[in-house]
């Protein structure tokens, strides 16, 4: 705190010239972030304040924590839809799809959509839709591509489609209007495979100049616990240069960091974070956070800034020190997947600039979290608190039932949101009225 007192009028200052240029901003970014790096760090504590948006209040670890509530998707019966806020409609943009995960939105538009799940269930496959009339609704259902291995993230540039398998990323020649690949492609770069509970999703993010593309590796363990030499090039943020080359580590002790993007106006990127299971209902929180450069978010020594894992207890004390408080908590055990800033202006004026997250639901909690799109909203480059934005998956809370659950969101050209909903079979469309 003592430091928030003098460098605030510091922070005034940059923030009113964040917007002047992308290096300035990406400055405003950095101290912003550093300053949350306080903490009460008393390992005897009942409770431990950690200073986010929210002033994050956490319970003590509790590593007896073995609860098991896992949910069981039912389907959505006629009539049943996610609920958005007044003032939006929900529609079905696609159905019958085997477990989509995430879509993307290729520069001419078109939308690919990659069905993909754990090993022995993932259909391994991208589908391509198309809007040829601007109407949100798709004219055009094609089979893009197929025999994928578990792929998870894509990106369209320089006349390549990549795509990230969990074990590799792979380029194909690709030409706008393409709808299909077969070509055999080449594979750019070989990264571990597979992981801890569900952890085999890589994702793929281009730099704002095209220049770098980054990759989000998930741990291969909850918490270490297979050894650190299991855990190299992972829970990471990795940079590559468009051919696989050059590979460092971005950003590291991120232990899945699922969902990527860049904050409207500047160069920096932010994640979507799932954090660690067995310490307690309340314990870790998920987070979004702006992913600095060369930063260590505590994985699996320390969580939500220098709070120790009592399982890494004596561990790595440099890397503790080391460890950055994330800029938002999103709930313990929600699974935030999905990340997409809302860059349109057809949703009301507190949207703009503001981040989706899919969150797909809790396993390790009494209670569901989770099982809902949520927002962020944003001002002044600065995230507030999150609210609900997408409800309504959890059919009987006490029966363990769900309609479909939330993973991918993808804001579409004409300022409507896309939601992935891998158990639901479906993509839904949420527009402002
Ligand atoms: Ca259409």
């Amino acid at each position: 705190m003592k430091k928030m007192t003098w460098r605030a009028p510091l922070l005034a200052m940059m923030a009113s010239i964040a917007f002047a240029g992308c290096s300035e901003s990406q400055r405003a970014t950095t101290e912003t972030n550093n300053n949350t790096a306080v903490n009460n760090i008393n390992p005897d504590a009942d409770t431990v304040t950690t200073e986010t948006n929210a002033n994050l209040v956490l319970p003590a670890p509790d590593t007896t924590h073995q609860v098991e509530k896992r949910s069981k998707t039912i389907g959505w019966p006629a009539g049943k839809m996610p609920v958005a806020p007044a003032g939006f409609t929900v529609s079905k943009f696609a159905g019958d799809l085997k477990h989509p995960r995430r879509m993307y939105v290729a520069p001419n538009k078109d939308i690919f959509v990659v069905e993909s799940d754990d090993e022995k269930k993932s259909a391994n496959r991208i589908t391509m839709f198309r809007d040829t009339n601007s109407d949100g609704q798709p004219d055009m259902r094609e089979v893009f591509m197929t025999d994928l291995k578990q792929p998870y993230g894509m990106l369209v540039m320089n006349g390549y489609f990549y795509v990230a398998n969990t074990d590799g990323i792979m380029r194909y020649p690709y030409k706008e209007e393409q709808t299909k690949i077969t070509a055999k492609g080449e594979k750019i770069l070989t990264l571990p495979a597979g992981g801890y509970n569900h952890h085999w999703t890589r994702n793929l993010i281009a730099s704002p100049d095209g220049s770098k593309i980054y990759v989000s590796v998930g741990s291969a363990s909850n918490v270490g616990e297979y050894g650190m030499d299991e855990e190299k090039r992972r829970a990471n943020i990795l940079e590559i240069n468009p051919d696989g080359s050059g590979e460092r580590i971005f950003a590291s002790g991120l232990r899945n960091p699922v969902g990527m993007d860049w904050q409207p106006g500047t160069t920096t990127l932010w994640a979507a974070v799932n954090e660690r299971d067995e310490l307690g209902d309340e314990l870790v929180p998920d987070y979004l956070t702006s992913v600095q450069e060369g930063a260590f978010y505590g994985w699996p020594y320390a969580y939500f800034g220098q709070n120790v894992d009592p399982r890494r207890k004596g561990e790595r004390p440099d890397l503790v020190q080391k460890t950055l408080v994330p800029d938002v908590p999103l709930g313990a055990h929600t699974s935030s997947l999905g990340l997409e800033f809302y860059n349109g202006n057809r949703f009301p004026a507190k949207y703009r600039n503001g981040a989706f997250v899919g969150q797909h639901g809790s396993w390790n909690r009494s209670s569901f979290s989770g099982y809902k799109v949520v927002f962020v909203p944003f001002q002044s480059g600065k995230p507030g608190k999150y609210e609900d934005f997408l409800t309504g998956f959890i059919a009987d809370a006490e029966k363990n039932e769900v309609y479909g659950r939330p993973a991918g969101v993808a804001e579409l050209p004409d300022g409507s949101l896309l939601v992935a909903d891998d158990e639901g079979n479906t993509v839904w469309r949420i527009a402002a009225q």
